[in-house]
């Protein structure tokens, strides 16, 4: 093969690479915090604004931290008076969608904290989704959420 053929070739591979980025950065998250853990360690909980941009239909399958032995994506359900939370497989991201994890609503639990969460700290998340790349956010321990 002529070295401008390769050359060419490999100028091909590098755009259809940047376009397969471009594409991927379909997903925008903003707000994202924390709580603090009360005492030394137990639980926290998550919360964030997830937008999908398309094209296609996205889910946040799983998250995980260095500072919890364990999270689940948890929603929260009313039955009568009684307020419940149970744990589901994915949450979907339809495209064009909002969708929000928010005190009293869906959340992420951290489960089995490694370390004490003090407001102020700030935590290394990472969220994995079933199409897009996996991406890293920063949640900064809050009572309240970013304004
Ligand atoms: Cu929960």
């Amino acid at each position: 093969m002529p070295v401008w053929s390769r050359t060419a070739l490999a100028l091909l591979i590098v755009m259809r690479w940047y376009d397969g980025a471009a594409a991927a950065d379909s997903i925008v998250v903003t707000g994202v915090w924390m709580r603090p853990s009360i005492g030394a360690t137990g639980n926290s909980a998550l919360y964030l604004n997830l937008f999908n941009a398309g094209p296609a239909e996205d889910a946040l399958v799983s998250v995980t931290s260095d500072a919890a032995a364990q999270s689940q994506l948890h929603m929260t359900e009313t039955d009568g008076a009684v307020v419940g939370m149970r744990a589901i497989a994915t949450l979907p991201l339809p495209v064009g969608a909002p969708v929000a994890l928010a005190p009293k609503g869906d959340h992420v639990m951290l489960m089995g904290l490694t370390r004490s969460l003090k407001t102020g700290d700030h935590v290394a998340v990472e969220l994995r989704f079933k199409i897009h790349a996996p991406m890293t956010v920063d949640p900064t321990v809050a009572m309240t959420p970013p304004q």
